[in-house]
């Protein structure tokens, strides 16, 4: 039996998403975010040493990273299915950029972003203004152009293909459905019409709603 260790309003959200569209049985043990931190809780590093989610148990095996997880099921589990096959190369190589873009430069950008917006917030008072400034600054110069440059590229992608590889929905469309529904929570999308479809797409897939029915909803860190 595969278990999903499962963090609250997390990226396992789409191991949930993938394990319902191989229509695999699975159970799922919830960890809650410390209120404060917001960070796991150390229960999760018995299961990896990072203690980062999501992470998988499949028999004896440990699966941790999530990209590392849709290869694993997908190869495994996926006969055939959810990604483009190798002889197919053009697909095959796009389908492999977007599984290692999503973890490898979209969310560090928008991880950076959650952390500089929070940080007037943690500083104690009398550095706050400074704080504020610094991180303004930064989300202004830096992290919003890159912010913009990035999604330009995604809509300009989705706009002529509609997902991300393969046949909708595809390990990559899973593995990019985390920063898509991320960026929708937490920024304006008027100027992004195809990444606003591509989210609605991810909400009306019935795997998707079976996930919400049985884990709730995806929600962001602090809301
Ligand atoms: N690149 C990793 C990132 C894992 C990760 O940072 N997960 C977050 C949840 S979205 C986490 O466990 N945060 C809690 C913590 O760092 O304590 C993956 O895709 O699996």
């Amino acid at each position: 039996m595969i278990r999903v260790h499962h963090l609250e309003k997390s990226r396992s959200h789409r191991i949930l998403w993938l394990l319902e569209a191989l229509e695999l049985e699975y159970d799922i043990e919830v960890y809650q975010r410390d209120p404060k931190t917001q960070q796991a809780p150390d229960a999760l590093k018995k299961v990896h040493p990072l203690g980062k989610s999501p992470v998988i148990t499949d028999g004896e095996l440990t699966v941790a990273e999530s990209g590392a997880i849709i290869d694993y099921l997908v190869n495994r589990y996926g006969k055939e299915r959810f990604q483009p096959s190798a002889e197919n190369s053009n697909e095959w190589v796009n389908y492999r950029y977007w599984m290692h873009y999503a973890e490898g430069s979209l969310m560090p950008l928008l991880v950076m972003g959650l952390v500089f917006s929070q940080i007037p917030k943690q500083s104690p008072w009398f550095v706050r203004p400074i704080a504020q400034g610094i991180s303004g600054t930064v989300q202004k110069r830096f992290l919003q152009p890159q912010l913009k440059q990035h999604l330009g590229m995604i809509e300009s992608h989705l706009k002529a293909h509609g997902n991300f590889a393969g046949e909708f929905p595809s390990g990559a469309d899973v593995q990019m459905s985390f920063p898509m529904q991320a960026v929708a929570a937490t920024q304006s999308l008027d100027a992004f019409p195809a990444i606003t479809a591509f989210v609605a797409r991810i909400q009306q897939d019935p795997a998707w709603q079976r996930v919400v029915e049985r884990a709730g909803p995806l929600t962001m860190p602090g809301e």
